[in-house]
């Protein structure tokens, strides 16, 4: 077992002294406790303070059993694993159980602080229904477990065998990129030669990082808190939660910052916002062209900075000029005189505003037209001359590890094939998880491991992907949980949490970057489980490729940490390190990531795909009946995708408050003869159910909002199986062209009253 590496904080015979130190920390002001989180953070929402709230039972249960029974109290520094925001925060740990957990200051993203998920989701570590054992599916279709060596020489003999008849070329690895994961996962496929490497990206943010990197080459962060106005177009910070933003909105809002929600659903964002712009779902594109031609028409943008480094503007203006934002209102639904009003607001708000690069919700993945929306919106922020400017939208600075000696971790032969998929999609910023489904339903790919991913669950019409997946030679899982991808596996390889076990160092990008580390922080719980840096390296010595895995985590970790001036042993004591030497600086015009350092106003590249050199109005593609609604989804902050609605200290918050009813507007219950707490019938071609409506003024007419974490189809997920609906069961299978999004909200649905 691996050695843990935590410092003894306090060692005493008496319980009152073990008392004293956790008093004496819950009362100072950097503490995190259950109601400093409800005063201080997203726990200002009336959800998220429910969550708090609720979610900590079983929490202070086991804080309060420490307290009688506890010798000692260690403390590790670590990353929360509750998202991908992996949050830094020191854990305490009492006779091998997790009692505490404060969010590290210098971490950029927690600044001091949790969500409520990253309190709930440690749970995960002594959930009762996690994978203890590997399993192996038998001749009867059902699961048994097998030991570590057996599953692993199986898997290398399936793998060996595709080698010799398809080429690397048919095996593909679909994950998560968690600080581990994305080190020895690839490297586990180039070692075999495949380049076949997707993400959820697919799912979550491809389609906006895309069209980004046509018009400025990649993404920004907006700098809210010094901003004088901010737009968020399908982004809740308070919803879909990072805390550092939602101290970020909180001072802006404090500051009198104009905050506009723009959004089919007033979310729980609205306690910081000004004002709730409420849009047809999929037509943001169309709001976004009436401001530019707004601000083009009265001559409100900033010419100098356009005329100093903007390619392409005269095209773009030509090709614009329809889209008047009368126009925009028969489009998006919102009022002409709305739209004028935002473009003058931002314009005089200008440099110090932007439009938020938001995170999946309007133009991430979720329509045919998201791609073209995301350049659209680089275009507008760059009318306004807001990039690396106080209170406007900053390209932040990052630090990478160097180049490692070869002598001890030499790098895999460079596959020089694309990732499957990829040339199908020419404006990709990287490969879409869907062509790993294609791929498997057409044949050419015939083994995939999902690691740290639920890609049936979450990517896309689960039915669709699990036949694809159920067409492979190998599929193999690896999770911690059974999972509706899991169902469809070969083998299910446990993995265990990220509580207990140590990651390589993970380098965030932020005003002073810094570098952070996921520490052990317990014990391995259930002895047949690994961590993925052992599960990837017995896979690659059994599969002839070991030469590339002969180091171990920590030696890997220590020599990415000297490249760039620190020690292993130093960031396992510190916690979070800085580089105040990297930090960013307002004011100088960035040098943009596009091939010639321009802003594209219009793309080639985008022409060539199919689009029009500027981004012009695009329809999404699905389209109702008159009596059919859009089917849109969005976050809970209790809830991370489908990963955390197993954990009962979460679920038991839905439970409660009745979370996983679907939102329909008053005006289209009323036409439907239904009222707040009815049960509705779902339907459309794709699936059917029946869940509990929340009727309610907060939603535009015109769509149906469903709560995007239930609809668990896992047995074995007690307190999660068969909660609420899922929201990917509706969704008819299709690819945004060019871009490689999951289109998730390209669907509609009948909703009826039931009895
Ligand atoms: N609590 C929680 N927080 C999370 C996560 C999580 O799972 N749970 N996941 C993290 C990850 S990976 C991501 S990608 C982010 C996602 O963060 P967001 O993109 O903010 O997530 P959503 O809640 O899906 O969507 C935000 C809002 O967009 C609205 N919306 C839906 N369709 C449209 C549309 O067509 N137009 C407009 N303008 N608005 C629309 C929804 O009603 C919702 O209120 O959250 C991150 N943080
Ligand atoms: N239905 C639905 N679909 C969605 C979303 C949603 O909220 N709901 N969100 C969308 C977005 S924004 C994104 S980013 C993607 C996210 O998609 P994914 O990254 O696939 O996230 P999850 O669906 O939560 O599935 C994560 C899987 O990893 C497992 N896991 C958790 N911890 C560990 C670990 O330590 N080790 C290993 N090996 N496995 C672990 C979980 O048990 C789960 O099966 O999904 C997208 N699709
Ligand atoms: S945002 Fe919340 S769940 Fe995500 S890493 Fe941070 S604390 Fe954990
Ligand atoms: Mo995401």
């Amino acid at each position: 077992m691996r050695r843990m590496n935590v410092r003894v904080l306090w060692r005493s015979d008496e319980d009152d002294e073990i008392f004293t130190i956790e008093r004496k920390t819950a009362m100072s002001e950097k503490a995190l406790t259950r109601r400093s989180f409800l005063a201080g953070s997203a726990g200002a929402v009336a959800l998220a303070g429910a969550a708090g709230f609720m979610g900590f039972g079983a929490w202070e249960q086991a804080h309060a059993d420490s307290r009688s029974t506890a010798k000692t109290v260690t403390t590790a520094h670590s990353l929360c694993g509750g998202c991908s925001s992996k949050c830094g925060y020191t854990a305490y740990v009492s006779d091998g159980k997790l009692i505490k957990q404060l969010g590290d200051e210098g971490h950029p993203y927690s600044r001091g602080k949790l969500c409520a998920r990253g309190y709930g989701y440690a749970n995960i570590a002594y959930s009762e229904d996690r994978l203890t054992d590997p399993l192996k599916r038998n001749a009867q279709g059902k699961f048994e477990k097998i030991d570590w060596d057996t599953a692993i020489s199986e898997i290398s003999d399936k793998v060996k065998s595709i080698i010799s008849s398809s080429g690397a070329k048919a095996l593909a690895l679909v994950h998560d990129p968690r600080p581990s994961g994305k080190y020895y996962g690839p490297r586990f496929m180039q070692a075999l030669g495949s380049a076949n490497v997707y993400t959820h990206g697919a799912a979550c943010y491809l389609s906006r990082t895309s069209g980004f990197k046509q018009v400025v080459g990649g993404g920004w962060t907006s700098d809210v808190a010094h901003s004088k106005m901010t737009m968020f177009i399908g982004r809740s910070y308070a919803d879909g939660v990072r805390p550092s933003q939602v101290a970020d909105i909180e001072a802006a809002h404090a500051n009198g910052a104009d905050l506009v929600i723009v959004d089919p659903r007033l979310n729980s964002t609205a306690l910081f916002a000004t004002e709730w712009v409420p849009i047809k779902p999929g037509t943001d594109l169309a709001l976004v062209l009436g401001m530019s031609n707004e601000l083009v028409r009265n001559g409100r943008y900033d010419a100098d900075f356009v005329a100093a480094n903007v390619e392409g503007f005269e095209d773009w203006k030509k090709a614009i000029a329809p889209y008047t934002a009368e126009w925009a209102e028969d489009v998006c639904g919102v009022p002409a005189d709305k739209i004028a009003s935002l473009a003058a607001r931002m314009a005089a708000a200008a440099p110090a505003c932007s439009i938020e690069p938001s995170w999946r919700a309007a133009f991430g993945c979720q329509y045919a037209n998201s791609g073209e929306t995301a350049r659209a919106i680089a275009v507008f922020n760059s009318l306004l001359g807001v990039w690396n400017q106080e209170g406007g939208a900053l390209f932040l600075p990052s630090v990478k590890a160097g180049a490692l000696d070869q002598g001890k971790f030499p790098n895999p032969p460079a596959v020089s094939e694309k990732a499957y998929g990829l040339s199908d999609l020419p404006l990709a910023s990287e490969s879409s998880a869907l062509s790993v489904a294609e791929g498997a339903r057409t044949g050419d790919i015939k083994g995939v491991f999902f690691y740290n991913s639920n890609m049936v669950a979450g990517y896309q019409n689960p039915t669709y992907l699990g036949e694809c997946f159920d067409k492979l030679d190998l599929c193999v899982v690896i999770d911690v949980l059974m999972s509706e991808t899991a169902q469809h596996a070969d083998y299910v390889l446990p993995e265990c949490s990220y509580l207990e076990r140590f990651e390589l160092p993970e380098f965030v990008s932020a005003s002073t970057p810094v570098v952070s580390l996921r520490d052990q922080v317990l014990d391995v719980i259930h002895p047949n489980t690994k961590p993925v840096d052992e599960i990837f390296t017995l896979l690659a010595n059994a599969c002839g490729v070991g030469k590339y895995f002969d180091f171990t985590v920590e030696e890997l970790a220590d020599a990415q940490l000297r490249t760039v001036g620190l020690t292993l042993d130093g960031l396992r004591a510190s916690g979070t390190q800085s580089f105040p030497e990297k930090a960013f600086v307002y004011g100088t015009t960035p040098k943009f990531g596009t091939s010639d350092g321009k802003v594209h106003f219009t793309s080639d590249a985008c022409a060539k795909a199919g689009y029009p050199a500027a981004p012009i109005w695009t329809a999404p593609v699905a389209d109702g009946g008159s009596d059919e609604l859009r089917l849109i989804g969005g976050k809970q902050a209790i809830h991370c995708h489908n990963q955390s609605v197993d954990v009962a200290a979460l679920m038991n918050i839905t439970k409660d408050y009745g979370l996983e009813r679907v939102w329909l507007s008053s005006e289209d219950a009323a036409a439907r003869g239904i009222s707040d707490g009815d049960t509705v019938h779902i339907s459309n071609a794709q699936s059917d159910g029946t869940v509990k409506v929340h009727v309610t003024e907060r939603l535009a007419p015109g769509c149906v909002w469903m709560p995007s974490h239930y609809g668990c189809a896992v047995p074995e997920q007690k307190n999660a199986y068969k909660v609420g609906l899922r929201q990917m069961d509706f969704v008819p299978f299709r690819i945004e062209p060019g871009y490689g999004g999951a289109c998730t909200q390209e669907a509609f649905v009948k909703v009826e009253k039931v009895g």
